[in-house]
């Protein structure tokens, strides 16, 4: 800890990934998280898909109206603000700080970061996937309809404004994300299994550039062993060690 503190104080560029661990102290369940109620029996990837909401709207809207209301009734946890207030010192001294997020819960938003890049976007807002208009008004199907919602313009099927497995990220997003990482004077991955790409290729870019970066997790990563140091504990408890000690 004391390496990556004195790492920060010098810092000019500070990039940070986030995962779903980040969230878990707020009470959102990670995706490593067994599934509960009527998604126990589905992996994430099995409705995180195009093909999922064609084959069964209903199950794949009420999955995300669930996931919407839980972001939604949850409050960022001591993790995120202590984000917000690194990027605020980082920022104060003249650094830039980019927070790359894979999240979709607006949790970062919320605590008060800035400089936020959604790669795989936000769960708060829906649209029409045959006329792309937003659809945030609709309330996705609930399973006792057993109707899937549908557009109120052309009655194609409402959707998340996320990115689902076999979709291309946001590629502004993703190139500004590459940038980040590459020319991060230190790099944190915190609370990431770090298994789904191309996100997860970002704290390999920032090592490739022989850059500093640290994992925090609970458990080390898929990545961790290609990482300059793991600390291992929960984000709620470490950060706001690393983030509130001036810089
Ligand atoms: C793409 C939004 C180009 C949706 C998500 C075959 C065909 C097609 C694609 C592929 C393929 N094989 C591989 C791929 C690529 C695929 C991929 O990587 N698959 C994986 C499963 C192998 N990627 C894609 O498809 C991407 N697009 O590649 O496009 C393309 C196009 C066509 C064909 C080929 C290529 C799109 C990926 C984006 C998917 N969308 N989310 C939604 O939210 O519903 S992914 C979703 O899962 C998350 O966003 C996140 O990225 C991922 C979960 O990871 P984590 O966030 O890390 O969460 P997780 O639960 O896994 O881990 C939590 C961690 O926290 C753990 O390590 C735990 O220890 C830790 N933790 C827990 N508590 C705490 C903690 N840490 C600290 N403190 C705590 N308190
Ligand atoms: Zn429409």
């Amino acid at each position: 800890m004391k390496k990556l503190i004195q790492a920060l104080q010098k810092a000019e560029r500070v990039a940070v990934l986030t995962g779903a661990g980040i969230s878990a102290e707020s009470g959102i369940p990670t995706f490593r998280d067994a599934q509960t109620g009527l998604w126990e029996k589905f992996k994430p990837e099995e409705l995180a898909n195009v093909r999922a909401l064609l084959k069964n709207p209903v199950l794949v809207q009420a999955w995300y109206a669930w996931r919407k209301q839980i972001c939604l009734e949850k409050a960022p946890n001591a993790g995120h603000f202590a984000l917000a207030n690194l990027e605020k010192q980082i920022v104060a001294k003249g650094g830039s700080f980019t927070l790359i997020t894979q999240n979709v819960d607006r949790l970062h938003q919320r605590a008060g970061s800035e400089n936020v890049l959604e790669l795989h976007g936000n769960i708060l807002r829906n649209y029409c996937i045959d006329c792309g208009k937003d659809a945030d008004d609709e309330t996705l199907a609930s399973t006792e309809s057993g109707e899937p919602a549908r557009c109120v313009h052309c009655n194609g099927l409402i959707r998340p404004d996320v990115v689902w497995f076999g979709e291309m990220l946001p590629e502004k997003t993703l190139h500004e994300a590459q940038v980040a990482a590459a020319s991060a004077d230190v790099f944190l991955s915190i609370g990431t299994s770090a298994v789904v790409y191309p996100a997860a290729d970002l704290p390999l870019i920032a090592r490739r550039y022989g850059k500093y970066a640290v994992e925090i997790n609970v458990e080390e990563s898929a990545i961790a062993e290609y990482m300059s140091e793991v600390i291992l504990g929960k984000a709620g408890e470490i950060l706001p060690k690393l983030c509130n000690v001036p810089l």
